[in-house]
């Protein structure tokens, strides 16, 4: 898209006056789970028979929901089958090391036990326990970090709020009251009660100048300095960068960022929405947003009574069953310093460069251009079995071994010496 560049442009600035300490988990993490969660879930994307294929959270926006109607579905919210523990399994098995999850999406409904505004989970519906507790203790038990995402300005709920111009005009409204009576004191909240949270994820920003943005964000930093603020808490604020939905830029970037993609093809649960992606493509964006040095956030989208869907979970766990041999190629690796090939991409670690092979050459033999130094050992990671490799010149030839596994078979190269970064003509320079 059009705005990548801008980003681009003003990140590379960014990260060039000083890295932030605080980021460092985070660049070595490279796998994040991302939730959507609310009373859209139960909604699955239909409303008065009406079905709404697309975003399912944005559901009262597409069908213009009167906030009276909307808000009878809290009444009727009861996700009696959601277990925390369940979910912070799934991540852990699938090779997750940090979980964002919707405390409050557009649709202005609280997912957690907030005093500042009754629509919330424990007030409003029948459920009346608050599920971001449970789950924020059982991911940390897990060594997973934990996170919020807050829409902070659309609230379609609120007359002040942004984005509902069916039941509310909006050239009426005054948005710093919405942002002083329930945006931040709720934002305050999820800071202060929930232990440590190592990100919070702000999203489309809107109503607040810089100088007002600024002051949000070290409001909220002296609650937490260490938690990360999402890129869409706007005016160029934020201590990483998060892609517009589901793209991976074409080169690497300096900096801490990521790159956001949903299972399907929803972020909230659709009940029809079948398009889940395989473990094979999820374990390929990994590796191709790795190979540009970022991390792959993933969707997933429970139903409204808390079931994760069923293909997320036996996706998800092929996965990690993948990131348990080969992990080494993805975690706390830098991009791949040599650039993206017709068989795949790379990633690197001191004295490595991990070969992704994504495509299986037909002739059984893949090229390495650029290799510049001394290569000591090739071999395949999920089995630590040797390869066999010749060099010509600068490019190492590899006889693909026999595949443990078609997903993305992974060849450890060892060397002595500095590589080359084969990016260096093409990363931006500031
Ligand atoms: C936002 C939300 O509206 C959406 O419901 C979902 O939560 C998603 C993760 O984030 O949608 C956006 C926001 C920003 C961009 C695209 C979709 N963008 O910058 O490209």
């Amino acid at each position: 898209s059009s705005s990548i560049a801008q980003d681009i442009e003003r990140w590379d600035k960014q990260a060039n006056e000083k890295e932030n300490p605080n980021t460092k988990w985070f660049k070595e993490a490279k796998f994040g789970m991302f939730i959507h969660w609310g009373l859209y879930s139960k909604l699955g994307g239909v409303w008065n028979g009406k079905d709404y294929y697309g975003s399912g959270e944005w559901l009262m926006h597409q069908a213009k929901v009167p906030v009276a109607d909307y808000a009878k579905v809290a009444k009727e919210f009861n996700p009696v089958k959601f277990n925390a523990d369940e979910w912070a399994d799934l991540a852990k098995d699938a090779g997750i090391k940090y979980m964002v999850i919707t405390a409050k999406h557009h649709e202005g409904f609280a997912m957690y036990d907030s005093k500042v505004s009754d629509f919330n989970i424990v007030k409003a519906s029948p459920y009346g326990k608050d599920p971001m507790k449970a789950l924020s203790v059982a991911t940390r038990k897990r060594g997973i970090e934990f996170g919020f995402y807050y829409s902070q300005f659309l609230d379609w709920h609120e007359p002040n709020g942004g984005g509902n111009n069916w039941d509310f005009d909006e050239t009426k409204k005054d948005y710093l009251k919405y942002y002083k009576e329930k945006s931040i004191p709720q934002l305050k909240e999820l800071l202060t009660n929930y232990g440590n949270l190592g990100i919070v994820w702000f999203d489309m920003p809107g109503g607040l100048d810089k100088k007002q943005t600024q002051e949000l964000v070290d409001s909220m930093h002296a609650l937490q300095p260490k938690s990360l603020f999402s890129s869409r808490v706007g005016q160029g604020l934020g201590d990483y960068r998060t892609f517009g939905d589901s793209e991976v830029p074409a080169t690497p970037i300096s900096g801490a960022w990521e790159s956001i993609y949903t299972h399907n093809d929803s972020w909230g649960y659709i009940t029809h929405d079948m398009n889940f992606k395989s473990p094979k493509e999820i374990i390929q964006l990994l590796a191709n947003v790795a190979s540009k040095g970022g991390n792959l956030m993933l969707n997933v989208g429970p139903d409204g009574e808390g079931n994760m869907p069923l293909y997320s979970i036996k996706y998800l766990r092929e996965t990690g069953k993948w990131l348990q041999t080969n992990g080494k190629s993805i975690y706390g690796t830098t991009y791949g310093l040599i650039p993206a090939q017709p068989w795949g991409v790379t990633t690197s670690a001191p004295g490595k460069l991990y070969l992704h092979v994504l495509n299986n050459p037909r002739n059984g033999k893949i090229r390495v251009p650029g290799v510049n130094v001394a290569v000591t050992k090739v071999f395949q990671l999920a089995n630590k079995q040797p390869a066999k490799w010749t060099k010509q010149g600068n490019d190492i030839i590899v006889d693909m071994p026999k595949s443990l596994n078609d997903h993305n078979t992974v060849l450890a190269v060892q060397f002595n010496g500095k590589l080359n970064d084969g990016y260096a003509a093409s990363i931006p320079q500031v």
